[in-house]
């Protein structure tokens, strides 16, 4: 389904009047509010093709009504929330569940939906049903050289379809390790990584990169592959400069400091980007910010520290992604929700005093820090992104939108009630 743009502004209209006066009131506190809204409108963050169904846990999967039954309705429905918040203006696709059957065809609908092809993400966590060997024992580290072979291939095999559909970047994730101690040589297992890593590698076209995600644990219980953001970053560095280390939010121990590894990353030119999510105990994926909002605030915050110091253009030089799936929300609402939780954390720390932070640093005053980080942090920017995603076309409420004009149901009547998208 699409949205005709005359209900959109419909609904802007409604909603205007309310809407300027609280902008108004935060805007005129803003000297470069210019350019903080510029920043707002181009930047953007792409949506994996497996949240956009609902997710399982180990003991059952619970699905949810008209979701998704192809790549080309996964499409779709980014599509539609790209329409509504229009900084959703990419998605990211898993081989094998979205493998394209035609290219073109897939490619035309994206440009109309208005989206761009991101990270193409490779599995080997899985076996497939085709598949002759198996990973039950890890896939890049396998002791058996026909299986680490077998896992290569796929990843190439990966690469192949991400150059047909424009993607710029692998993403690999690897479910590589041990459940028990002594199982594993640790040496070994990354030396066997690291080869094969290589031979990806060297497959990847000129203009391409490669994203090394680790996590902690699960579906390994004593020892990861690729386990912290410190093996990636050797990966990272032995591979070469089209290497990156990928941060997901809920793979790491418990309490970690992520805006701390974000800032080293930076600092080191081998921060490839996210994988957004929130999480109260693991890698929980559940919608960005619903947790933990001041340590998503933290890391924007030294996200737009370490890329000004470097430079970077915030939209285009990272890769942002989200990474969530679950089971009791609508997958769309909740990707309308994450991705505003980002846009806001986003904006206020465009909007933290640098020179401000940095004297209070450079004192010794941590009460000031403290005050400057938590002032912003308590400023209420809502109406900020409200009007960047006004002055781009998009709705002003977008969940509202998604209810008053009741997609899903829209949705469901389309494709019906039992209906499972492909993926975990
Ligand atoms: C993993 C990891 C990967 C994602 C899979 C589906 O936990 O976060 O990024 O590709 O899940
Ligand atoms: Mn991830
Ligand atoms: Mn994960």
């Amino acid at each position: 389904m699409l949205i005709e743009k005359n209900k959109i502004d419909e609904h802007n209209q409604s909603l205007l009047k309310e809407h300027k006066r609280k902008f108004d009131f935060v805007a005129s506190e803003i000297k470069n509010i210019d350019s903080v809204l510029q920043k707002l409108i181009d930047f953007n963050v792409a949506i994996p093709s497996w949240a956009l169904g609902t997710g399982g846990t180990r003991f059952a999967r619970f699905s949810g009504s008209g979701e998704p039954r192809s790549l080309e309705e996964k499409l779709e429905d980014v599509g539609l929330l790209q329409a509504l918040n229009k900084s959703s203006g990419a998605i990211s696709l898993h081989i094998p569940w979205d493998i394209p059957k035609d290219y073109s065809s897939i490619k035309k609908l994206a440009s109309q939906l208005d989206l761009q092809f991101d990270a193409v993400n490779s599995n080997t966590f899985q076996d497939q049903n085709n598949q002759e060997l198996s990973y039950k024992f890890g896939s890049l580290q396998h002791v058996n050289k026909a299986v680490r072979k077998q896992a290569i291939e796929h990843n190439i095999e990966v690469i192949k379809h991400g150059v047909a559909l424009g993607s710029k970047a692998l993403t690999v994730w690897l479910s590589d390790g041990s459940c028990f101690p002594g199982q594993l040589n640790f040496r070994k297992a990354f030396q066997n990584t690291l080869e094969s890593l290589e031979e990806i590698y060297s497959a990847l076209p000129n203009d391409w990169k490669v994203f090394i995600e680790y996590k902690a644990f699960e579906p390994n219980f004593y020892s990861m592959t690729v386990g912290d953001w410190g093996q990636s970053l050797l990966y990272a560095n032995k591979l070469g400069p089209k290497a990156f280390t990928l941060v997901d939010l809920g793979h790491h121990l418990p309490n970690a400091n992520i805006e701390q590894i974000v800032s080293l990353l930076l600092m080191e030119g081998k921060l490839a980007g996210f994988h957004f999510n929130d999480s109260k105990y693991g890698d929980d994926d559940l919608t960005v910010g619903s947790i933990k909002p001041y340590q998503l605030f933290l890391i924007f915050n030294e996200l737009v520290e370490g890329m000004d110091a470097r430079g970077m253009n915030h939209a285009k030089d990272l890769g942002w992604m989200i990474d969530a799936s679950h089971n009791v929300k609508d997958p769309l609402e909740d990707l309308l929700q994450s991705v505003e939780a980002i846009m806001l954390s986003y904006a206020q720390a465009l909007l933290v005093d640098r020179k401000k932070l940095n004297e209070a640093q450079e004192n010794n005053d941590a009460v000031a820090a403290q005050e400057i980080l938590q002032n912003i942090f308590r400023t209420d920017v809502r109406s900020i992104i409200a009007e960047a995603r006004l002055r781009s076309g998009g709705a002003l409420n977008p969940l509202q939108f998604f209810r008053e004009q009741k997609i899903r149901e829209q949705l469901t009547k389309e494709r019906g009630t039992k209906t499972i998208a492909t993926g975990l």
